[in-house]
């Protein structure tokens, strides 16, 4: 009798850990970076160059010195676009889902990005299904004097530049499809040609 009910909270015991993995797997994770002024540093997404976790909830809050920015530059960016369930997103400053002005997945390398102030979210958000290896990227602290400079052939989406024949095309390429508006003369204009 006494041996059956060890065995029994032992099976609970066991239970409990499974079930505190699972919902450690499901737990928002939030990670803070701190960039000491012009340093740099890297971050990667859970697990790469492997593929990362089902219904991953990642934050990293990026911060620097004041009178200082946030570069951003992609060196691999491979997530999975199946179902639109996986999201890498970017906003301005450290309230989560507000200011947000990047958000992609895929497999094309996004373009470099600049923050407005010291302080930047990212938050990487993965469904149930289908991963691949995730993302590596510099968050580089530069003067807050540092501006986005397009070129002549690009358009200024306010964090990070596309090409400027983008503008336009009836596809929002802008966070918010900032691109795609006020293209009524545009678009009377191609269609009279
Ligand atoms: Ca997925
Ligand atoms: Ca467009």
């Amino acid at each position: 009798m006494r041996r059956r009910r060890r065995a029994t909270e032992m099976l609970l015991a066991a239970l409990s850990i499974v079930a505190v993995v699972i919902s450690f797997s499901d737990a928002q994770e939030i990670q803070n970076v701190t960039i000491a002024g012009n340093a740099s540093t890297r971050i990667i997404s859970p697990n790469f160059p492997f593929t990362y976790p089902n219904n991953a909830d990642k934050t990293w809050i990026v911060s620097t010195e004041e009178d200082h920015k946030i570069a951003i530059t992609f060196f691999q960016f491979r997530v999975d676009t199946n179902f639109d369930g996986d999201f890498l997103q970017i906003g301005d400053g450290t309230n989560v889902t507000a200011n947000q002005f990047f958000e992609e997945n895929g497999f094309t390398l996004p373009p470099n990005l600049l923050s407005n102030g010291n302080e930047m979210w990212m938050r990487f958000i993965t469904d149930d299904r289908l991963a691949d290896s995730g993302f590596v990227l510099a968050a580089a602290s530069v003067p807050s004097t540092e501006m986005l400079a397009c070129s002549r052939t690009e358009l200024d989406c306010g964090h990070y530049c596309i090409r400027g024949t983008l503008q336009c095309d009836r596809e929002a390429d802008c966070f918010g499809g900032t691109d795609e508006l006020n293209c009524g003369n545009k678009e009377s204009a191609n269609e009279n040609v």
